[in-house]
């Protein structure tokens, strides 16, 4: 193993809010996490992000700006809209500015520009793709960037992958959490657990009627992104017992989620990892998941949880009904050996030096 250089690296956050705001998802735990581990080991971090954003204890430039709306909102057609004075437009030129102090710079917005900005600048980019195919002038550009670039386009599942026509040009990290953040339970309460933006593309209305049907109380956590979706789940299904636990720091979002006989995933799209996958199995706590998307490359059908016919509520009541056939520390084992911030730090870095070696002869 040649010994590497620590890089200079230049992260730039999703421009959709500041980072804390839980408006970024799941790209915010992954940037922090991977910020983190690479800090850990020697190499140096700069983070772009929209002002207002939380000290993560790593050099932070805190950027004001109007933000972008969000991709997923928007249909295949979706124009590429630039607002006036526009955060992102604001973060690229702050890159502009500063590339040459940098080995790398890592994109983490599913934004159109920095796709672009791409062959304009000196720095290599590495794009973390937060997301599957949305928009056709999003697929156009990232694509563009994978030709030319080959080797710079992350994603976190093959599903994701294959999502694109580009697919295989892309990378696949996966993804990873820190650890000592999940405490593992042995005696889960009888509730169901469920995680994520509360949104139409999140699926929550087949977990509510799950735990209609079968009285099993289900705790809803996680950032009320769609106000009148979630009335519409509560008109839907008004005996459902469920309780509606806020959105939730990773601390108090554990102390809940560690405590759930089974964390339920009902994504409609193809969910490109789906963290919360790797944090319920961090606590010992089984999954079952509709087979869709990253999750069903993250849950072992029998071992970690169950993957469930997508979109069947009768599924996912079978699974329910047999998850305690499920050995808890299994699923803690798991995580532990794939899905670790070493276990991605290693991922990352090996993706990050082959980019700069491929980029500039990298003496490594
Ligand atoms: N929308 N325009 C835009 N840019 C992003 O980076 C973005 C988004 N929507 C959601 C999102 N990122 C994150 O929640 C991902 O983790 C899904």
């Amino acid at each position: 193993m040649t010994n590497h250089h620590s890089l200079r690296l230049l992260f730039v956050s999703n421009p959709i809010g500041p980072l804390g705001s839980g408006l970024g998802g799941g790209v915010e735990l992954t940037l922090r996490n991977i910020a983190t581990e690479l800090g850990r080991r020697g190499h140096r971090l700069t983070i772009v992000a929209t002002q207002g954003s939380l000290d993560w204890g790593m050099l932070l430039v805190e950027i004001a700006g109007t933000p972008q709306m969000s991709a997923q909102t928007q249909g295949r057609d979706a124009p590429t809209i630039i607002p006036a004075s526009s955060v992102l437009a604001k973060f690229w030129d702050y890159v502009r500015q500063v590339q040459t102090e940098f080995d790398l710079i890592v994109n983490f917005a599913y934004d159109w520009l920095p796709f672009y900005l791409t062959p304009f600048l000196t720095c290599p980019v590495a794009h973390l793709v937060s997301m599957g195919s949305l928009t056709t002038a999003m697929d156009e550009i990232i694509e563009q960037v994978a030709v030319k670039f080959p080797g710079t386009i992350g994603v976190h599942s093959q599903a994701q992958a294959a999502t694109f026509t580009f697919g295989d040009r892309c990378r696949c990290v996966k993804n990873g959490i820190d650890l000592s953040l999940y405490e593992f339970c042995g005696e889960p309460e009888p509730s169901m657990g469920w995680v994520g933006r509360i949104a139409p593309e999140k699926g929550l209305e087949d977990a509510v009627a799950a735990s209609q049907l079968t009285g099993i109380p289900l705790k809803i956590m996680g950032f009320l992104q769609h106000e009148e979706y979630w009335q519409q789940i509560l008109r839907d299904y008004p005996d459902a017992p469920i309780t509606y636990e806020g959105f939730l720091s990773t601390a108090e979002l554990q102390q809940r989620l560690r405590r759930c006989r089974a964390l339920l995933m009902t994504p409609r799209w193809v969910e490109a990892f789906g963290n919360v996958a790797i944090e319920a199995l961090a606590c010992g706590v089984p999954v079952i998941a509709y087979r869709r998307g990253g999750p069903a490359e993250i849950i072992e059908d029998g071992k970690t949880g169950f993957l469930v016919e997508p979109d069947s509520v009768a599924g996912l009541v079978e699974a329910m009904g047999k998850v305690n056939e499920i050995d808890r520390y299994a699923c803690r084992q798991r995580v532990e050996e794939e899905y670790s911030t070493t276990a991605m730090g290693d991922r990352m870095e090996q993706w990050f030096y082959d980019i700069c070696s491929r980029n500039k002869g990298f003496l490594m």
